[in-house]
């Protein structure tokens, strides 16, 4: 991507216009001379014709916005005005042999703030080149499958940078010159150069030697700044527990001598997977508990096991080209979140995986922005890391798995990794292996990577109280989604349970099992566009609980009684089916408010609803997590979503408000005294149980203060005044912040006063200010805006403050003046100044305005093209603006 460096939209790249280059890379040896304004790159690369590719063509190297400063062909200079452009180098009539090109080029890190290529970051120096941020640093054939062995020397002044590392091991340190030194990294591995990193700087570390299975010892260290290496103890727990993890789980070894991660401040994502040399957001090492909440520490343990995960599945075997992307990420999110599975409680893992799948990738297929798992066509690659490629692609995964057995599954991972390591595959080099090791024919399954949009299943049961059989049918209907009007039903492993009206379980038994597996597991194929499961020696009309552990990613449509959800709720042996029920009740009774209140009538409540809730919280004991996540009512955005079209946010936020005050008023005495039990004068620590029961506590003060304004606003600040853990002092500031009090301003002056040089505490400080529910908060967003500890040039600024606003924020996103959107549209047309892919991320949450109400669907409309109009456009604002209006 070259921002602003034409206006002109590129031309879109096809998944079917695929070939494979004319040359191939075998070595690449790099010599960085690190220097703030004025980095000086050596690149040599050992290249040969590709066998596969067209002999005699022209050698055409991709270049992003770079100053060449010579080059030469086997050591003869070559006319650099002839073949370098920024953006290009050409050889027309290359060697039909193996031959070598030098390149030098000149870098200016400290104006980079893309974030992209070689960048600082507080004076580190520092890389990005996935997806292709390479070719800002030195011409290559930028493009995944061209793999090759990297041999890199970084030299910088000793005591700017003491610290230089680069993928692979190291082979030598040494000086070069007074003051300055080098070093020279190795990496025997060949990899595309989207994996490729190097960093430069002044940092702290901690280390630890890890022994891998087969009794080989790696040196682990994690980077950080100087002085908070005490905050990187609990990423190195989890990079050693996912270690042990990938062993014992997949058979898969660390294969270096050393693994690296750094942890730097301005970074676009969440981290990144190069080579033996993690680089990531300071925001997922950094943890204690005085700075971090409990969630801070689960998202931690994921990201570290995530960027680890990909040794194997992303850099042994890697991506043929960027359609393919959901071949490393759909399965390292899978990956990931079964290790988290593993390590916390597996019912929660499931219930925040769906929570996340439903909030952001639901929308994503349901709007304007739907794309396939593997997309077809793309005109910005940055765009597609999508909630779509990593959370619906991880769901694939665990779909195929569900369909084809833990065995098989595990038997077809292993054939994949025998067959394609060193090597760039495709999903159909994925599922061949899948095909083989369970002998059945993937082409239908292959159809969830290539059509958008969620699939509904409608359920339906009916009893037969003389057979004592019980019937049910599911039919499947998929939405048309832009581009594709026409959908093919997919396969989808439905898991099931019938309830007897005594809360027991039914066994399933049928007359012609399909599959010996389905009556066993539970889990029953549904392929066509429908099927009718007969159960029989049902004695009592049962309740079904359907797409238990949520096994297929679907939206279910069931009429399920009030009756039937409370029997669920008090009853399912599924933990997931148990709290969903609770949320169905909880999103019938709000969206009935909703039109109540639409048409000016009194919201709907329930007390049995109520009720039933608050025996799930005081039945907390063996997993008080899952009894905080039962707490959790639908979000706003949850609501409209359910609700699709004609949505009035101001009605919604309404309904809820009303159900959480009228539980958090019956339940005052139950609540408080949960709360109360929950108290603990243990000293703080991270692990599961402590967390859930904290979420607990935290949810029931949240619940307590909605319906008990004064009293709860007095048990939040002395909540608040004592907290001894970043999780209790935010859940209690939280509370505070919904209640407009003089006390929340004083409490939040003190929360700045107290944590204003620590940038990460202070991003809470900003998304609790920027969701506010009240008329005032734009202006306050504005207001924060100026402070000086916001930066539009740091990423992790902009989505504390202004993304927060933008998605979590409906009531006042959607204010009815359109100033809301607005704003927003204004801010990412200054971030894209700064860092398209900031700017290109925070327009995203205009995804979703096509289901708006009229008025409002205008308004957003009229943002949306503001931003198109506007003089300068990188091409990811423009490809997101486009798509989100096309
Ligand atoms: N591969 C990384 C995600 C990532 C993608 C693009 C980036 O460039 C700005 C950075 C990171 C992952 O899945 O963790
Ligand atoms: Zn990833």
């Amino acid at each position: 991507m070259s921002a602003h460096s034409d206006s002109a939209a590129p031309s879109p790249v096809r998944l079917a216009d695929y070939r494979p280059t004319d040359y191939l890379i075998d070595t690449v040896d790099l010599d960085f001379r690190l220097d703030a304004t004025a980095t000086r790159v050596v690149s040599r690369l050992r290249l040969r014709p590709n066998p596969a590719g067209r002999a005699g063509a022209p050698l055409v190297l991709d270049g992003g916005d770079l100053k060449p400063l010579r080059a030469s062909l086997d050591n003869l200079p070559l006319d650099l005005a002839a073949v370098a452009t920024p953006h290009r180098l050409t050889i027309a009539n290359p060697p039909q042999r193996p031959f070598t090109l030098e390149v030098e080029t000149e870098l200016d890190p400290s104006s980079n703030t893309q974030l992209e290529g070689l960048y600082r970051s507080n004076g580190t120096f520092c890389t990005q080149c996935e997806a292709e941020g390479f070719r800002r640093i030195t011409y290559y054939l930028d493009r995944p499958d061209v793999m090759a062995v990297f041999t890199t020397r970084v030299e910088a002044a000793k005591d700017e940078a003491p610290i230089l590392l680069s993928n692979g091991n190291p082979v030598e340190t040494g000086s070069s010159g007074p003051g300055r030194h080098y070093a020279i990294w190795h990496d025997p591995h060949p990899k595309p150069c989207y994996l490729f990193a190097l960093v430069g700087g002044d940092l702290g570390w901690i280390e630890e030697e890890f022994t891998t299975g087969s009794g080989r010892k790696v040196k682990l260290a994690i980077y950080v700044e100087k002085g908070k290496e005490h905050r990187a103890h609990y990423a190195m727990e989890s990079l050693i527990h996912a270690m042990r993890w990938d062993e014992f789980v997949y058979g898969r070894e660390y294969d270096l001598d050393v693994f690296n991660i750094v942890a730097v401040s301005d970074f676009t994502m969440g981290a990144m997977e190069n080579k033996g040399l993690n680089i990531f957001n300071d925001k997922y090492i950094l943890a204690i508990a005085e700075t971090a909440t409990d969630a801070d520490y689960a998202h931690i343990e994921s990201v570290v096991a995530h960027e680890y995960f990909h040794n194997w599945t992303g850099n042994r075997i890697t991506c043929r080209d960027w359609f393919q992307l959901c071949l490393k990420e759909g399965l390292t999110v899978y990956r990931d979140q079964e290790f988290s599975g593993d390590q916390r409680s597996r019912a929660v893992q499931r219930i925040t995986d769906v929570r996340a799948l439903r909030a952001a990738q639901f929308p994503e297929d349901a709007g304007p922005l739907a794309h396939n798992v593997r997309p077809d066509t793309y005109r910005e690659i940055n765009n597609f890391y999508t909630a779509t490629v990593y959370e619906k692609g991880a769901e694939i995964i665990r779909m195929l798995r569900a369909l084809i057995g833990h065995d098989a599954y595990h038997a077809g991972m292993a054939l994949y990794f025998e067959r394609f390591d060193g090597k760039a595959a495709t999903i159909e080099d994925f599922l061949s292996c899948f095909a083989e090791s369970s002998g059945r024919d993937l082409g239908d399954f292959a159809q969830w990577y290539a059509q958008a949009g969620t699939p509904r299943v409608k359920v339906s049961g009916a009893y037969d109280s003389e057979a004592k059989t019980y019937q049910l049918s599911l039919s499947q209907h998929i939405p048309p989604t832009p581009g594709q009007a026409e959908k093919k039903p997919l396969p989808m492993p439905i898991r099931i349970g019938l309830i007897g009206r005594d809360g027991g379980e039914i066994p399933l038994v049928q007359d012609h099992a399909q599959n010996w597996r389905e009556e066993k597991f539970g889990v029953f194929e549904l392929a066509g566009p429908e099927r009718t499961i007969v159960f029989k020696n049902v004695p009592t009309p049962p309740v079904a609980s359907v797409n238990r552990r949520f096994s297929a990613a679907v939206i279910l449509e069931q009429q399920l009684s009030e009756d039937d959800l409370l029997l669920l709720m008090a009853h399912d042996s599924d933990p997931f089916n148990k709290w969903q029920a609770a949320q169905s009740f909880a999103t019938r009774l709000m969206i009935r408010s909703t039109a109540a209140i639409r048409a000016g009538e009194m919201p709907a409540f329930s007390e049995k609803f109520a009720l039933a809730l608050a025996d799930a919280l005081e039945h907390y004991e063996t997993d008080p997590a899952f009894a905080a996540q039962m707490a959790a009512l639908p979000t706003e955005n949850d609501l409209a979503r359910d609700i699709g079209t004609d949505v009035d946010p101001e009605a919604i936020f309404l309904a809820r408000k009303a159900l959480r005050d009228g539980v958090g008023q019956l339940l005052s005495h139950r609540l408080l005294a949960l709360y109360d039990k929950l108290q603990s004068d243990a000293p703080y620590s991270p692990d599961a149980a402590s967390a859930g029961r904290r979420a607990l506590r935290n949810a029931c003060l949240d619940l307590y203060a909605a319906g008990n304004h004064a009293d709860g606003s007095e048990i939040a600040l002395a909540q608040f005044q004592h907290a001894t853990n970043m999780t209790d002092k935010m859940g209690a500031l939280s509370v505070l912040s919904r209640l407009p009090t003089p006390t929340r301003e004083k409490a939040l002056e003190f929360f700045y006063r107290a944590h204003c040089d620590e940038p990460l505490i202070i991003d809470k400080w900003f998304s609790l200010q920027a969701t506010i529910p009240e008329p005032d908060t734009l202006a306050r967003v504005k207001r924060l805006t100026k402070v000086h500890a916001f930066n539009i040039a740091t990423p992790n600024r902009v989505y504390a403050l202004i993304g927060a606003f933008a998605n979590a924020n409906p009531l006042c996103f959607n204010d009815l003046s359109g100033d809301g959107y607005q704003f927003v549209a204004d801010l990412a047309l200054q971030a894209d100044g700064v860092n398209p892919q900031v700017a290109a991320r925070l327009l995203s949450a205009f995804r979703s305005w096509r289901n708006l109400e009229a008025r409002r669907g205008e308004l957003a409309e009229q943002a949306l093209r503001k931003v198109l109009d506007a003089s300068k456009l990188s091409p990811d604002l423009r490809d997101i603006a486009q798509r989100a209006l096309g």
